[in-house]
Parts: structure tokens; C-alpha cells; sequence
């Protein structure tokens, strides 16, 4: 065990019932000096269970597990994805023109640049009408096919920065095997009006390729079963040309990326093309350029000044001392209404491992859960837990100080209830209070607010795409000192593929017309007999 563990362990015991209330009390600056501005970000953390002590431990115990060799590697292009032999250059998707970041001995911005420059013309074209449908038709609808990381960051980064979006155009997102997905997707859709971007890193996902042929035979279907439409309402995001020549889209319709670029770290890839056909190449690069500078930060940065730093050490102090196996994030801005499914992906399927880097069994916690809803909806069902359930669930919370639609006092409404949510879990509310209030004995401990509820509250100027940049940079980051701290591979994602594999299995004794051999375990078995039961085939 690393010495800075153990010692955090006996800090632990020492002030896991220090009372926020006291911790402020003893230092009236604590709200301005826990807080760190940089890189276009303002985080308070001083609603934190935690002293100078506490921080300088966390600090050391970055140190002791090689944080800053580990960030180095990365930036470097080293194999840090050892599961899978790969680097891990998200970093590179946005660094700005004319740098250099090396993968095996070449300098790959060159190569995103090239893309990013293909994705630009080709969503200009369909912004100003100039990519016309197979009957000389406008495109007014696009539908982002895709899954998992080809999906999330899209459909995230849409909702988030639809303010800035080219409202002439709608955009659709299927995911689901669930046909319904599609079906509601294209429901009044004209296919003549219709572009679909599949986006598959891999081109052979289950759900993205059913859907991406349930999509052809529409098209097809709505435009006489002429096969040269497909040219017209079809590109692809890969990395594998093969496939999509396959499939029978030109790959000169085809945007490309590359194996170092993980699935949930691909938004700012060609993966994010249906994100810059909305807001246009200008918006997109401002996106990145907000990305790069939360990256330059994280690079350079002193620890105890580094945001993505601080709020990973933060989430392993609750996550491992405190054994909190949940945490909330809340974004008080409905523009971010995916943004907790969005990060949901990137910190669960980073950090969900059993297993350290080399294999051996990991004897602590890894990633806890993530969840989280807009505010205020969440204050109306769930807060009600985070204030006076049992468990301790730090809270992120996120707010802008200016609205993309103000309408009367709404916003200041808004921010004052994130404010009031932070202070009130933090500060609770005592017997003392209650009892001057005169409130009846007995409903005193029904009222009871305790207190002691950590949070960090992120104050941001407003939600611009160089601000959502910087928000999914930070945790992308903070994601990666959490792994870095567990030693685990926060890019590999081996947990997903049993079921995968299951499902393909079940598939055929679904479908089969004759009963199948089924040697399964006997609830799959009667399970597989009883749907095929409903379904009237036997
Ligand atoms: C993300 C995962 C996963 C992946 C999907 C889609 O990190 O790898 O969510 O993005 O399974 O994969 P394809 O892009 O290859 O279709």
C-alpha cells in the first residue's frame, strides 16, 4: 500500500466527523481560497469534507502513483492502453494547427487537421444547400446512426449547444437496437430531405449496422429502389474504409479516425461531424480550441492549481475513504440535459475495472457510480436522498452565470437554487434552528437537515461551445487521475463484450423456425421458450 494511502486512512479516521459548519467556522476565507480559477473555469471545492491536510495527503498520493509520468505518457503517445496495445491522442484530435503530437514517428495533427478540414467543407455544403439530395432536394434532416461513444458525445454536444444550431435543419439520433428507435426517428421524415451519418469506429456494431441497413431500405423504399441515392444520403465516420465500401458508402463520403482515439473520447473526432453540421466548423473548432485549453492546463498545471487534478483526488477521497459509492452531477442548465448520460459513459466505463494495469485483483473500490438530471427537475424527486437519506453522495454542481434565453427573472431563480442546494447540504439545518423556529418536537427529527454533504460547485460565464469544451475536457481529465491513482486501463472496455457475444448466440434460437438446441443455464433457457412461446412460433 502507498504510504500516502495509509496515511489518508488514519487522516480519515481523524475528521470523518468534522462538521463542515466547524471547518468553516474556523476559516472565514475557506470559500475564496478553496476555489481555483483557470484555463476559463471557476470550481469551489470548499464545501468539501476536507483540510489542508487532507490535501496535501491527496497530493502526495498523486505523486507516489506517478500522475505526472502517467500524463506525460499520454501526451507522448505511449501505449497507455496496455489491454489493447494503443495510445490514447484525444489530445491530438484538438490540438491546433501547425503543433505536433507523435504517434509512432509521425506527427498525427497534420492527419486530424486534414480531416477536420473535409468535415468543414462538407458541412458548409449542407448548410448552404450546396449537398443536395438524390432528386436535387436540400438535405433538412440529418440522422446520426451510432452507439455508445459514436452516439453519447453527439447527442450530448447537440442538445448542449442547440442554441447554436442551424434551426433550418433537424437532427435525429438512433441508437437502439429497439427498432422503435428508428422507427419514431424518420416518422414524417421525407427521405428525399434525409442524410444519414453512420458512425461506427469499427463499422460493425450490431445495433449501428441493423439500423444504418433498416435506414437503406427507407431511403431506398421512398426513392424508387434507386441504389446511386445511397451516394446522396450517405456517409460515413470510421476507421475501418473496408467496411463502409462494404456497406456501399463512396469512402469518399467517408470521415475518417484512428485506433488511438477511444470510442467515449471521440466527440471531437469525426465521430462529432452531426455536432458541426449543427453549429457549423467556426462553433465546432471554438469547441475544441476550448478542449485544447483545458488539455494545456491539465499538461502544465501545478497539481494543487489543477482542476482535473483536484476534483479526481476529491472523487477518490470520497470514493475510497469515505466509501460513497455514488456520485451526482447536476448541471443546473437544460441545454446539458445528456450531459450526465454523456459522463455516465466516460467515467463508468473508464473506471469500472477490477483489475490493475498488470492484471492483479484490485483490493479497493474502482469507479463509483455516476448519475445525476438538470436542475432544479432533480431538487423535486431525488434531492430529497442526497439531504437526509443515509448515504453521502458528493454532488458536482454546474452553473453558468449568464442564459442563452433570459426571460425575466427565470436564471437568477435558476442560480440562486444551485447556490441554496450547495449551502443547505453542506450546512443542514440543526435542532437548535429548529426549535426557535418552534417546530414541534416531534417533526424535529423529520426536519432535521444534518449537514456535513459535500459538493463542488463549478461557476462557469455561459454555455458557449468553448465552454462545453472545457466542461467535458475537465472531466475526460479527471477521469484519468482517478485511473492513473487505481492504476488501472481507463481505455479498454473488455466488460462489454460476454453479453455481446451471448446475444449473437441468442439471436438465431430467437429467430429459428424449428425448436433449438438451447443449453443455456435453464432460466435463459426457459426465458428463450417462453418469448418464442408469446411470439407464436411454437
Ligand atoms: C466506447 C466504447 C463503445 C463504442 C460503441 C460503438 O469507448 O468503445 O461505447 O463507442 O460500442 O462502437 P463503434 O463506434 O465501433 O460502432
Amino acid at each position: 500500500m502507498r504510504p500516502a494511502w495509509s496515511a489518508l486512512e488514519k487522516h480519515y479516521c481523524e475528521i470523518k466527523d468534522v462538521h463542515l459548519k466547524q471547518l468553516f467556522a474556523e476559516n472565514p476565507e475557506r470559500g475564496e481560497r478553496l476555489s481555483v480559477e483557470a484555463a476559463g473555469l471557476y470550481l469551489d471545492y470548499s464545501k468539501n469534507r476536507i483540510t489542508d491536510e487532507t490535501l496535501s495527503l491527496l497530493l502526495r498520493l498523486a505523486a507516489e502513483s506517478g500522475l505526472r509520468e502517467h500524463i506525460d505518457a499520454m501526451f507522448r503517445g505511449d501505449k497507455i492502453n496496455a489491454s489493447e496495445s494503443r495510445a490514447v491522442l484525444h489530445v491530438a484530435l484538438r490540438a491546433p494547427r501547425g503543433t505536433s503530437i507523435i504517434h509512432d514517428g509521425r506527427n498525427v495533427v497534420p492527419d486530424v487537421h486534414a480531416v477536420l478540414d473535409k468535415m468543414a467543407d462538407f458541412a458548409n455544403r449542407v448548410r448552404g444547400g450546396a449537398w443536395k439530395g438524390h432528386t436535387g432536394r436540400r438535405i433538412r434532416n440529418v440522422i446520426n446512426i451510432g452507439i455508445g461513444g459514436s452516439d453519447l458525445g453527439p447527442v450530448m454536444a447537440y442538445q448542449a449547444l442547440r442554441h447554436y444550431s442551424d434551426r433550418s435543419l433537424t437532427f435525429h439520433f438512433v441508437s437502439n437496437i429497439d427498432g422503435t428507435d428508428f422507427a419514431e426517428a424518420v416518422k414524417g421524415l421525407d427521405p428525399a430531405e434525409t442524410l444519414f451519418i453512420v458512425s461506427s469506429k469499427t463499422f460493425t456494431t450490431l445495433e449501428t449496422m441493423t439500423n444504418a441497413r433498416t435506414a437503406r431500405d427507407w431511403l431506398l423504399s421512398g426513392l424508387n429502389r434507386d441504389e446511386s441515392a445511397i451516394a446522396r444520403h450517405f456517409v460515413a465516420v470510421s476507421t475501418n474504409a473496408l467496411e463502409v465500401a462494404k456497406f456501399g458508402i463512396d469512402t469518399t463520403n467517408m470521415f475518417g479516425f484512428w485506433d488511438w482515439v477511444g470510442g467515449r473520447y471521440s466527440l471531437d473526432s469525426a465521430i462529432g461531424l452531426s455536432t458541426m453540421v449543427a453549429i457549423g466548423p467556426e462553433n465546432f473548432r471554438a469547441m475544441l480550441d476550448g478542449f485544447h485549453a483545458v488539455d494545456e492546463h491539465f499538461r502544465t498545471a501545478p497539481f494543487e492549481r489543477n482542476l482535473p487534478v483536484l476534483m479526481g483526488l476529491l472523487a477518490i477521497w470520497y470514493n475510497n475513504f469515505f466509501g460513497a459509492q455514488t456520485a451526482a452531477v447536476l448541471p443546473y442548465e437544460q441545454y446539458l440535459n445528456r450531459f450526465p448520460a454523456y459522463l455516465q459513459q466516460l467515467t463508468m466505463e473508464s473506471n469500472g475495472k477490477h483489475v490493475t494495469l498488470d492484471g492483479t485483483r484490485v483490493d479497493y473500490d474502482t469507479s463509483p457510480i455516476y448519475w445525476g438530471e438538470p436542475g432544479t427537475n432533480g431538487q423535486h424527486s431525488f434531492y430529497q436522498l442526497i439531504h437526509q437519506g443515509t448515504r453521502l453522495i458528493p454532488c458536482d454542481f454546474i452553473a453558468f452565470a449568464k442564459t442563452l434565453n433570459p426571460l425575466g427573472a427565470h436564471h437568477d431563480m435558476l442560480v440562486a437554487n444551485v447556490f441554496a442546494q450547495a449551502e443547505a447540504l453542506a450546512f443542514g439545518k440543526s435542532e437548535t434552528q429548529m426549535r426557535a423556529e418552534g417546530i414541534q418536537d416531534r417533526l424535529v427529527p423529520h426536519r432535521l437537515f444534518e449537514g456535513n454533504r459535500p459538493s463542488n460547485t463549478l461557476l462557469l460565464d455561459s454555455l458557449t461551445p468553448d465552454t462545453l469544451g472545457r466542461l467535458v475536457a475537465l472531466y475526460e481529465h479527471s477521469v484519468f487521475t482517478q485511473g492513473a491513482i487505481w492504476g488501472i486501463d481507463s481505455f479498454d472496455q473488455w466488460g462489454v463484450e460476454l453479453g455481446k457475444a451471448l446475444a449473437q448466440q441468442i439471436i438465431p434460437q430467437l429467430e429459428s423456425t424449428t425448436e433449438p438446441e438451447l443449453q443455456h443455464d435453464s432460466s435463459t433457457n426457459a426465458l428463450i421458450r417462453r418469448y418464442r412461446k408469446l411470439k407464436g412460433i411454437v
